[in-house]
């Protein structure tokens, strides 16, 4: 396993547009993030994930891009961007952009000029049909509801829109296109960013448009949309192009990568992608209706997934470790306890993140506990899914006050409620009236309040960073879950040349007895940090486990 900074970097994505607001305008901004360096610094995190600024005119929030070579209006400039790069890069962190290049805006100039007529010389940048008897040219649905294919009166054709009819999805067959993209990476590269996060990267390379025999969309994104015939040669190309000359960095995000057909993304013989994000434990609170049709969570499969995804991915590829991000909901309010036990459990959350083989992902409030929301009225949400699936079930006659109690869990809003600074109006975030409102709970739950509680899930973070720094074999150790049939704990042991650590993880509100039996004797083991940890309850290999207790050995 060659060792490298990315393996042993912690990531801090922040988006931007509910980050902090420099100029009142109620939107989160460049300048808003530059005054927020020494803070992210002060994490420990090595590397800034920074979600989409280039123009655009925010459909979907920044990925739906008009212009790649230039910055967002109400993010700032391209000379406020050069100068957060300098600052982040003066401050010994890197940079890694969002990449969206499965799709580009319809308001991006190669789509303006592509819907022109049938013979524009940029037709074939994106996917143009005929349709069939005055429908769509197959029964592909946009991940964002309704149809994938939007009629075009202008030349009476379809094109493909795997998200919002303002999402043109790119045709990645034309070589042309394929040589924008490595120009436009270039043009990043060589301004000094170190890598890309790549948006919906797995599903670029399209099918035959045969119609999808899936009735859902997560089995028609895992057959159909990802993974296609030529994914690998575009991603080789890429890499062997572009990637390959500079030290960089890249993730790659990848509904329907899965453990088959992991290592032809991130094997390193692969060269395509450094890592990537599966989603196989983010969609086990979502049924067969997708995100707006929740099931509770198997916390046994929960484990499972990360023993398999550990065992696939060790010796020969790398992963990320994550539990949260933009699009789903807070993780202590998912994957935890955000009422009575929120500190408890938040902290318990950093430990499992911090101690696991893979690099290590921070979503912007996560190191201060912050929660989902339970806003009034649908009108008080600002998410296109949300809105498109709101449409959709009032087409099907359901209850209102119902979809509003599932957004509530379930809408990706939860994690886009502005940073919560301080107790000041609008949690410090903004002067002026903010995009998305606050959640109310900003005057308990904020960075201010934290940095002076001792106890805080803020310091905690921080401890948790630093402690994986201080111990680098957490970064390469082997990883085996124990007792993964337990229904309260995740606990799991790391081994290294020697060094060996148990982690114990109490995901419930009961008190827990756990034996730990076989590999490793444990006596010689002392407690190292833990989320309690005043005082441990011991005998021999079995512990007593508090409600949301976590506790690190070695
Ligand atoms: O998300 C891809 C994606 O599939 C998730 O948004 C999720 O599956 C979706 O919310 C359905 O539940 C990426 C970006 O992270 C997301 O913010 C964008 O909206 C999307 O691509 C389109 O660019
Ligand atoms: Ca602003």
């Amino acid at each position: 396993m060659n060792k490298t900074w990315w393996k042993e970097a912690v990531v801090y994505q922040i988006y931007p547009r509910s980050f902090n607001d420099s100029n009142g305008d109620g939107i989160g901004d460049i300048q808003g993030v530059i005054q927020k360096l020494d803070y992210i610094k002060s994490l420990g995190v090595d590397i800034i994930w920074l979600c989409p600024v280039y123009k655009s005119p925010n459909d979907d929030n920044g990925y739906d891009i008009s212009d790649y070579y230039d910055i967002m209006d109400e993010f700032g400039s391209m000379a406020d961007f050069d100068q957060l790069l300098d600052g982040i890069h003066q401050r010994g962190m890197k940079l890694l952009m969002d990449l969206v290049v499965n799709h580009t805006s319809d308001e991006h100039h190669w789509f303006e000029e592509s819907k022109k007529s049938k013979n524009n010389p940029k037709r074939d940048y994106f996917i143009w049909k005929s349709g069939k008897n005055g429908e769509p040219p197959n029964n592909w649905k946009s991940i964002f509801g309704g149809s994938a294919w939007e009629y075009d009166e202008q030349t009476g054709e379809y094109y493909l829109h795997l998200f919002t009819r303002k999402q043109p999805d790119l045709n990645w067959e034309n070589e042309k296109v394929r040589n924008e993209v490595h120009d436009l990476m270039r043009f990043w590269l060589d301004k000094g960013v170190d890598g890309f996060r790549m948006d919906v990267i797995s599903v670029i390379s399209k099918r035959n448009y045969e119609d999808s025999p899936y009735a859902d969309m997560n089995s028609t994104i895992n057959n159909v949309y990802a993974n296609g015939p030529k994914i690998h040669e575009y991603l080789k190309e890429l890499n062997e192009k572009v990637l390959s000359k500079y030290d960089v960095m890249t993730v790659g995000e990848g509904p329907g990568i899965n453990l088959d057909n992991a290592l032809n993304y991130v094997g390193e013989s692969a060269k395509e992608l450094n890592m990537i994000f599966h989603f196989g434990h983010m969609f086990l609170d979502q049924g067969v209706g997708g995100r707006f049709d929740p099931v509770s969570i198997d916390f046994i499969e929960f484990k499972k997934i990360f023993q398999q995804w550990d065992d696939r991915l060790k010796g020969e590829g790398w992963g990320s470790i994550f539990l949260g991000n933009h699009d789903f909901q807070r993780i202590v309010s998912r994957f935890g306890n955000d009422g009575q036990y929120r500190v408890e459990s938040a902290k318990l959350l950093a430990m499992m993140l911090m101690t696991m083989r893979g690099t290590p992902y921070i979503y912007q409030g996560e190191e201060i506990g912050m929660t989902n929301v339970a806003f009034d009225s649908i009108e008080d949400y600002d998410d296109v899914e949300t809105f498109n699936a709101y449409d959709e079930w009032l087409a099907q006659g359901k209850d209102s006050e119902e979809f509003l109690k599932i957004v509530h869990t379930m809408g990706r809003d939860n994690a886009r409620t502005p940073m919560q600074w301080d107790s000041s109006e609008n949690a410090g975030f903004t002067a002026g009236n903010p995009w998305l409102k606050l959640n109310p709970n900003y005057t308990a739950i904020n960075v201010d309040q934290a940095e002076k509680d001792s106890n805080s899930i803020l310091h905690f973070y921080r401890k948790m960073v630093q402690f994986r720094k201080d111990h680098p074999s957490l970064v390469y150790a082997d990883f085996e879950i124990i007792q993964p049939y337990h229904e309260q704990v995740f606990a799991y042991w790391r081994w290294q040349d020697g060094e060996s650590y148990l982690i114990l993880l109490n995901f419930s509100e009961e008190e827990v007895e756990f034996q730990v039996g076989g590999q490793f004797d444990t006596s010689e083991m002392e407690v190292l940090i833990g989320n309690y940890w005043d005082e441990l309850q011991r005998s021999g290999s079995e512990f007593i486990l508090r409600a949301w207790e976590g506790l690190v050995l070695g």
